[in-house]
């Protein structure tokens, strides 16, 4: 199967310019996508082109990922109703490092391929054009009602907003950076999310006028969901590449959530199963959904691919305590991330110190029953779990070596209803 199939099956292939589909059905190319650094990590929302330029590696062709130095100094207007705050160097500088270390994990730069990927900073050229020269050779192949036309600067010339020279002049700088790469790497195709046709078609055009070339561009659609929330975001905000800003457990999480009417979808755009598996996975679907077996699926897939067997295997296991699975090894930040949204108390450390505080009286402290009386029959009921483990006996006595990490006690009664004890 050539790339172009590859991305119809999968349902990602929005549109092309005229002449892609037997470019792909003829050759191997190198073909790139350009990621701004206009945030210190990526999000889930890049994983579709992202995905994109790791498929065309696998299927033989050269990838190239442009980091955009220079274009995030600019900023792109598309998609964006209001103007942007303009980023410093300095923060262009910091989150190009933590996009490029990103970007690497999803494509093979083994010299021994002979389509080995690239990284490439387009502030390498934009940084050095002298402005006369490219007012004179590039500005002049577009006409400023060319530019107006563009959906991206349409929206905001016709609003109150407005538009400033600046993310007005966004478009050729793109188009500029396609001349270069045709001319520097032979690269004839350039992707992206469905936001960038226009400038996309640009760097086509200019290529065609200045060199009188042939080259491509193909987008991608702009990923919905169907419960009407923006992809990607949940109520805690984006879901980030990065651990540090989105945990492996949250981000296994996002995607075990994902609903029923997008998983399937879902399954195709972002991970490397076949066809066959996720028809079979789509079975499971309708005649199990309690199951869940293709959001678990995802999740898993998802989260090694972003963050390894290792974290997969510690979010499986975080994200099996909330059905009673064992809390061994936890550490102190896995359990704030697990119960972040359960009630809690803080006790002070020293109230457990010397033979520890009974258990009757803890309940009673969390608010779990409302006397010592009621706490006995919650016991004795089995219906108590200290850490998971259920308590049995009533004059247990709760000691600082029961806290995980030395400070966390989980309790719950019954099959659900958490509560944190933070020993302070
Ligand atoms: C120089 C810069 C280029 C080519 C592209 C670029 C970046 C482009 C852009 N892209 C978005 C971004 O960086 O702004 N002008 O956040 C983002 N992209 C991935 C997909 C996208 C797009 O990184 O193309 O559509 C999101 O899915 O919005 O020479």
């Amino acid at each position: 199967m050539n790339l172009y199939e590859e991305f119809k099956w999968r349902g990602v292939l929005y549109d092309a310019t005229e002449g892609t589909e037997e470019l792909l059905a003829r050759e191997k190319v190198t073909l790139y996508i350009g990621f701004d650094p206009t945030a210190a990590s990526l999000h889930v929302g890049s994983l579709l082109p992202i995905m994109g330029l790791a498929r065309a590696q696998k299927l033989g062709h050269t990838p190239i990922a442009i980091v955009g130095g220079g274009t995030g100094l600019i900023g792109d207007p598309s998609g964006k109703t209001k103007e942007r705050q303009l980023l410093t160097k300095e923060q262009v500088e910091e989150n190009l490092l933590g996009i490029k270390e990103q970007l690497s994990r999803f494509l093979d730069f083994s010299p021994k391929l002979s389509n080995a990927a690239k990284i490439i900073n387009n502030y390498d050229w934009l940084g050095k054009v002298p402005l006369i020269d490219f007012l004179r050779d590039i500005g002049k192949h577009f006409t400023v009602n060319y530019m107006m036309a563009k959906e991206s600067i349409k929206t905001r010339t016709e609003s109150e907003e407005g538009i400033t020279f600046t993310e007005f002049s966004y478009l050729l700088l793109q188009a500029y950076d396609f001349y270069e790469l045709y001319q520097r790497e032979n690269c004839v195709l350039q992707m992206g999310g469905s936001d960038q046709w226009g400038n996309i078609v640009a760097g086509v055009e200019l290529i065609r006028r200045k060199l009188q070339g042939k080259a491509y561009g193909l987008v991608f659609p702009l990923v919905t969901s169907s419960t009407g929330v923006k992809f990607g975001k949940t109520e805690a905000g984006n879901v980030w590449l990065d651990s540090q800003l989105t945990s492996p457990y949250r981000f296994y999480q996002f995607w075990y959530n994902v609903d029923d009417a997008d998983v399937i979808r879902y399954l195709k755009y972002f991970t490397w199963l076949s066809a066959e598996e996720i028809a079979s996975l789509e079975v499971s679907l309708r005649e199990h959904p309690e199951k869940r077996e293709a959001q678990t699926t995802l999740a898993k897939e998802l989260t090694r691919m972003v963050h390894g067997e290792s974290e997969l295997q510690k979010a499986i296991q975080a994200s099996r305590v909330l059905f009673g699975g064992s809390m061994e090894g936890l550490s102190g930040s896995q359990i704030e991330d697990i119960f972040h949204d359960v009630p809690s108390v803080e006790i002070p450390l020293n109230e457990l110190e010397n033979s520890g505080m009974p258990v009757v009286e803890m309940l009673v402290r969390c608010g779990i029953a409302n006397g010592k009386g009621e706490a006995r029959r919650l016991i004795q009921g089995g219906g108590i779990y200290l850490n998971n483990e259920r308590v049995t006996d009533i004059g247990q006595m709760v000691t600082p070596e029961d806290a995980i990490d030395g400070t966390y006690l989980v309790l719950r009664k019954g099959r659900k209803n958490f509560f944190l004890v933070r020993l302070v």
